[in-house]
């Protein structure tokens, strides 16, 4: 008996991450056009990491910035006890699935011994000149069973070619060194700061030749913020949107390489307002030339700083402020990108160790029981079983595609009490819930637990803690047919959690 439903081979081929809407298009074919955009598989690799980690680290650790000059000696550049693994170990006990180095910051430093400048680590007397920090990181990735990523600014203020055609040469460079050397490459982070360099000049980056060759080196690799795979969420808060579409406009695709109608290609830029409320609402579609989907990733430090500062050490986010910023990220359609910095000592240091540490036990004594689990599903529709399944790909769905709501009813195993609703949609199908509602059987009626818009690749939402042995999720409004891959209900291990909090600025 089939349990699931599976996304039909034929199906899956039509897919693809962007649609081009022709003029005249009617409003009723660019909703449906939009709820058929689905994630590129680098994008659905991407997305279901969850956590990912920064790791900002360069010169601006021992000159105590936060930005640098381009003018700072290699020789500062001089940790005593770096031990990358150590940074990787903690990232990942703290669930952590991909981390991040800043290979090189808008001080143009290099943490790896390029050809490309003499501003680099072989010119700091850490290991006398022979270390590679990218080399240590992107082993200990991989001893430890874990994605690497590169950031690499491309405001540079030490390249004396910075702001002429031969430093889009020099980059290109660099992207070579950092995509061949280190073995596979999962991220490539670029940031939009575009200042001047040594000679008061401002650069033209050249991003489509930049996005060409890392597509060429590591096509397995997601362009991050000022690339085509991922978007910056607008706000380094770690607060993401409580409508959180992943699909929106892009009136920039270009025609031709989307005629070629290859995934390989990379058929638009970013461009736009990324701090908009709501980006990919019907209002915002429906005059849009194309859509693309475009997910958010929501990066934020453990501290106020992005590198390490000794009078921060008391000034590392908390074990609940971090869970907050979980809820308000992860949970809000988001891959969560939180910044870890080493110290001068080369280690992430104790306050942090401890803050990650508590958070993580927070997070399991909160997820590792669903109060869903083993109930008895009553829906209107196909496949009930496979919310429960534990298995992402498999989905709930509707019984055809003009079916845009449903009611869900879930009889659990015994009177529970709960205050966290987890929902996915399978986002290889498309992102197409508008609204929802959770109600609890009480007192011979149903009851308003919690409401919701989008949900996406996955939505949690705290509620006020609610004693019931009955539930049902009403999906009010969707684009087309909803799914739901998995559904839970937790009871928060934080007491008096059950806020929604909004600190987006
Ligand atoms: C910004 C940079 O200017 C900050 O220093 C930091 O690297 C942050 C993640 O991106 O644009």
């Amino acid at each position: 008996m089939a349990s699931s439903a599976p996304v039909s081979a034929q199906d899956a081929a039509s897919k693809q991450n962007f649609a081009i809407i022709q003029p005249g298009a009617t409003e009723a074919d660019i909703i449906r056009k939009a709820a058929n955009v689905v994630s590129s598989p680098r994008q659905l690799r991407w997305q279901q990491l969850e956590l990912t980690a920064f790791f900002h680290v360069g010169v601006n650790t021992f000159t105590n910035r936060e930005w640098g000059t381009g003018k700072e000696d290699p020789a500062i550049f001089n940790p005593t006890q770096l031990d990358a693994r150590q940074w990787v170990r903690v990232a990942k006990e703290a669930g952590i699935k991909q981390v991040i180095l800043t290979a090189k910051h808008h001080d143009g430093f290099c943490l790896w011994p390029t050809a490309t400048t003499e501003h680099s680590v072989k010119n700091s007397p850490w290991k006398n000149g022979n270390g590679d920090v990218v080399q240590d990181v992107a082993e200990a990735c991989r001893e430890y069973g874990i994605g690497f990523g590169v950031y690499l600014s491309p405001w540079d203020m030490n390249s004396l070619v910075y702001g002429s055609d031969a430093y889009n040469d020099l980059f290109v460079e660099q992207l070579t060194e950092l995509l061949t050397k280190y073995g596979r490459v999962d991220e490539v982070w670029f940031d939009g700061a575009n200042g001047e360099g040594p000679n008061g000049k401002k650069q033209v980056y050249d991003f489509d030749r930049w996005y060409r060759h890392i597509r060429k080196l590591q096509p397995a690799a997601t362009i991050a913020i000022m690339g085509p795979d991922v978007r910056w969420v607008g706000t380094e808060t770690g607060y993401g949107r409580e409508t959180e579409w992943s699909v929106v406009p892009a009136d920039n695709l270009d025609q031709t390489a989307t005629a070629a109608n290859s995934q390989q290609a990379v058929a638009f830029k970013p461009t736009g307002d990324m701090r908009g409320e709501v980006l990919g609402s019907r209002e915002q579609i429906r005059n849009a030339k194309g859509l693309v989907w475009y997910p958010a990733e929501t990066d934020v430090s453990i501290r106020p700083g992005w590198f390490y500062h000794p009078a921060e050490d008391d000034k590392v986010k908390s074990p609940e402020k971090l869970l907050d910023i979980y809820y308000s990220s992860v949970g809000r359609n988001g891959v969560l990108l939180l910044n870890i910095p080493p110290d001068t000592r080369g280690l992430i240091h104790e306050s942090d160790v401890k803050a990650l540490q508590g958070w993580t036990k927070l997070r399991h004594d909160t997820f590792s029981k669903n109060f869903a689990e083993g109930a008895k599903v009553k829906a209107s529709g196909k496949y009930k079983k496979a919310m429960l399944d534990g298995k992402y790909e498999t989905h709930f769905t509707t019984k055809s595609e003009r079916d845009t709501t449903a009611t869900i009813e879930l009889k659990l195993k015994g009177e529970h009490t709960f205050d966290v609703l987890m929902l996915q949609e399978n986002i290889s199908v498309g992102q197409r819930i508008e609204k929802f509602v959770l109600e609890y059987w009480q007192e011979g009626q149903w009851q308003k637990a919690a409401e919701g818009t989008t949900v996406g690749y996955k939505r949690l939402l705290r509620f006020e803690p609610v004693t019931a042995s009955k539930v049902r999720l009403r999906i009010e409004s969707s684009r087309l047919n909803p799914t739901i891959s998995e559904i839970g209900l937790y009871k928060n291990a934080l007491e008096g959690a059950a806020y929604s909090a909004n600190e987006r600025e």
